[in-house]
């Protein structure tokens, strides 16, 4: 079975009341496989957004499952009261017949399903500060939410996904096998990360020694996982949860820096649009810190412009990585798309360097 009669079967086995009428590829992640599809519910066409989980990245699917559902329902719970328009602030899962919040289908591929937000969407590159706002305010609002998630410790669903020496380690060994027979031509940008690996494990160190905890966090503030509503401008929802897991703070904050301050899209290869914005960084750390700024502790409030450009090194070695290892993890679009990331993302590195001082000055006189 393959396409739309695929993707009809996977819906037949989720508590979906109409009509099947069609399914659309939808959004540019990077990850998983996204549809919208669209059923005839009484004459009315319903949406919902219907995802392959990529197993090659996430090994445990029932994992990720239960994770997102402990998250959403504990968002669920606390919004309850509120009014019926705040129930779009977070994401709902349909559950299948076998009252599961997933489908396996004949090839073990796991799938989700889940209710369509309406009238808001999600933006590659933000378009102003008033953007960058909502979407750091939306991200930090979610950490605090989940700050009294009950019960036990939840799922790694990645082990180490934000340890960046380890994503310095993976970079070595990748030029070491040199799989795709690339590593000649990337050494600029081989070096460029190994310059500055000793600044790596910093935040790490500050897990240890007890100066920053471990929180409940996103792990992928993209700013595209937040959904902003047409009409109201509002960060109203939180995508994109298969890494909410225990990790840091600053590792949120930083991505949120890394793909919401930067004009250019992450694969431009005009690196002349590609540098961070600095009052877009000024309207994500006012955003961050309205939503959570007070739970936040000194050594926290203190690297929040050194996680920028932290996250943006490890993501960018990470796609050097990629694409050193023959294109095994991102989706790609052309043999040179992971290389065009990294140097993107490089530049922007460069760019935060530039910048740290003028970061550290404005992020002291937030009170
Ligand atoms: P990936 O892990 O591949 O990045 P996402 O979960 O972020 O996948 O979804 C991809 C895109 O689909 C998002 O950027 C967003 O535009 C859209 N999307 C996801 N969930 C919803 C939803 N519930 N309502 C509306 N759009 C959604
Ligand atoms: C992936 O799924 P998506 O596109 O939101 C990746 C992130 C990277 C990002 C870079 C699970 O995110 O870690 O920062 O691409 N997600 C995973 O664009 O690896
Ligand atoms: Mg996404």
């Amino acid at each position: 079975m393959k396409g739309q009669e695929l993707i009809k079967n996977i819906c037949s086995k989720f508590f979906i009341y109409g009509d099947f009428m069609v399914a659309v590829p939808f959004g540019n992640g990077n990850i998983n496989d996204t549809f919208q599809v669209t059923f005839d519910q009484g004459g009315a066409r319903i949406h919902y957004i219907l995802q392959r989980i990529n197993c090659n990245v996430f090994k445990n699917p029932p994992q990720v499952m239960e994770n997102i559902d402990r998250v959403t329902q504990h968002v669920l719970r606390k919004i309850r009261h509120e009014p019926l328009g705040s129930k779009r602030r977070t994401l709902r899962f349909l559950r299948s017949f076998a009252d599961n919040p997933y489908v396996q289908d004949d090839d073990g591929d796991f799938w989700r399903a889940y209710i369509f937000v309406e009238n808001a969407r999600s933006y590659e590159v933000l378009a102003n500060e008033e953007q960058a706002y909502n979407v750091a305010k939306a991200f930090g609002r979610f950490t605090c939410d989940l700050s009294d998630l009950p019960g036990e410790r939840m799922h790694e669903t990645i082990p180490d996904f934000h340890h960046t020496p380890k994503r310095i380690e993976a970079l070595e060994q990748a030029v070491k096998e040199d799989r795709a027979d690339r590593a000649k031509t990337v050494s600029a940008e081989i070096d460029f990360a190994r310059k500055r690996r000793d600044e790596t494990g910093i935040l790490l160190e500050l897990q240890k020694s007890g100066d920053i905890p471990e929180r409940i966090t996103h792990n992928d503030t993209k700013a595209n996982n937040i959904l902003i509503d047409d009409s109201t401008g509002e960060g109203i929802c939180v995508i994109d949860l298969d890494t909410v897991m225990p990790g840091l703070a600053l590792y949120d904050f930083g991505d949120m820096i890394r793909s919401g301050t930067n004009p250019a899209e992450e694969d431009d290869v005009n690196l002349e649009n590609v540098y961070m914005n600095f009052s877009m960084f000024e309207a994500m750390l006012r955003g961050y810190w309205d939503s959570c700024g007070s739970t936040l502790t000194e050594a926290e409030k203190h690297y929040l412009p050194f996680s920028g450009k932290l996250i943006t090194l490890e993501i960018g070695t990470r796609f050097l990585t990629d694409y050193l290892n023959g294109d095994i993890y991102f989706k790609t679009k052309r043999p040179t798309h992971n290389l065009e990331r990294c140097r993107n993302q490089f530049k922007l590195v460069e760019s935060m360097e530039q910048q740290m001082d003028k970061m550290n000055i404005l992020t002291k006189k937030l009170k």
